[in-house]
């Protein structure tokens, strides 16, 4: 028996009329959408973007005098993909901004359900607390803020600080699971704990014996250039280069061994001088800052030459390749330990 419709004539308008009439009961035909929700790859709308720091520099500034930190509550110039404008989004899941806080000022404190990361991009003397422990922050420092835990900011240096701040912000909005609250003071909050007291306690190799941190966050909230930049360069005497990522680590949790945040994925990389990577793509848009260096990323038929403080995009599987001018330094933060969790990450590895 043949059930297929037997006047093709007829059924484009009989199917329109059949979707107006179910569109009134809150129903519509999933096969005429069908390959448009299931792409045969990621179909990103997002583009390569990159944003020279010397040419924003100036706009910080000029910010710094329309409207004071605590004002602002945070005074931050987001950075907005081209393709995403007045959406405050770097990539459809991740927030980035960079923020500015002068001599003597504060950003007083708060606490909401979205977790943040801080690169430091130049600047010394100012602090950041969480959850009653202050750090102080040196360029290249990676600092984590993690959900529901109170921060302020404040700078008793001479100068400007500056910092890139990445918010897993996309990922709660689409979740509709945004919670946020003032302590209903503009004062910094007073210190708990002494400064370096979770290094002291996580970041030593060693954990106390009976650990009662539970939360999924790593508990060393701020891990220092220093170090990292000390690891990097002793590797590099003996490691073998890695063709797609030259040298590449990811930031820890002490706890578990795991990514250092639950939510964004943190990384930081060498490459030596002269030294290009070969093509490569992942599912998770990634967001770059030069730490040091110079250097060009080839993405999409563009060519992002980067230097020292420089952010830059790469979208959802669009195969890229690095190339280092100079020994170059690049942090990296993604959506990518949500795509591994929850099982659909994947890379491609190109061989040249
Ligand atoms: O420092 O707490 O860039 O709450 C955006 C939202 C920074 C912060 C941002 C925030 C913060």
């Amino acid at each position: 028996m043949d059930s297929a419709p037997t006047s093709k004539h007829n059924v484009d308008p009989a199917r329109q009329e059949f979707y107006a009439r179910i569109g009134k009961s809150n129903l519509a035909p999933l096969w005429e959408v069908l390959h448009k929700l299931i792409t045969a790859t990621p179909e990103s709308v997002i583009v390569p973007h990159l944003w020279q720091y010397e040419s924003l520099k100036p706009f910080l500034l000029e910010a710094c005098e329309l409207i004071t930190a605590k004002e602002a509550e945070r005074r931050v110039l987001i950075l907005e993909n081209p393709s995403l404008k007045g959406e405050s989004k770097i990539t459809r899941s991740l927030f980035a901004g960079l923020q500015t806080i002068l001599p003597g000022e504060i950003a007083p404190p708060h606490r909401h359900s979205q977790a943040a990361l801080r690169f430091i991009v130049e600047g010394q003397g100012a602090y950041t607390a969480v959850d009653g422990e202050r750090t102080m922050m040196h360029p290249g420092d990676f600092v984590i803020t993690p959900s529901w835990t109170w921060h302020d900011h404040g700078n008793t240096g001479t100068g400007p600080m500056v910092w890139l701040d990445g918010l897993d912000m996309h990922m709660i909005k689409l979740f509709e699971a945004s919670f946020r609250e003032g302590t209903g003071s503009d004062e910094a909050m007073e210190p708990e704990r002494p400064e370096g007291d979770s290094y002291a306690r996580y970041g030593a190799n060693m954990l106390p014996v009976e650990a009662e941190y539970d939360r999924p966050t790593s508990p060393v909230f701020n891990y220092p250039y220093d170090r990292s930049r000390e690891a990097l360069e002793t590797m590099k005497r003996r490691d073998k280069w890695n063709p797609w990522h030259g040298l590449k680590f990811k930031y820890i949790n002490p706890m578990n061994g795991d990514y250092a945040m639950p939510t964004i994925a943190t990384f930081i990389q060498l490459l030596p001088r002269g030294f290009k990577t070969q093509g490569y793509r992942s599912t998770d848009s990634t967001v770059f800052i030069c730490v040091e260096g110079k250097g060009r990323t080839q993405v999409a038929g563009k060519t992002l030459d980067w230097g020292p403080k420089d952010i830059f995009v790469i979208p959802s599987w669009e195969k890229h390749r690095h190339e280092a001018t100079e020994e170059s330094v690049l942090f990296s933060y993604s959506d990518r330990v949500v795509h591994e969790k929850l099982g659909f990450w994947r890379e491609q590895k190109f061989p040249n």
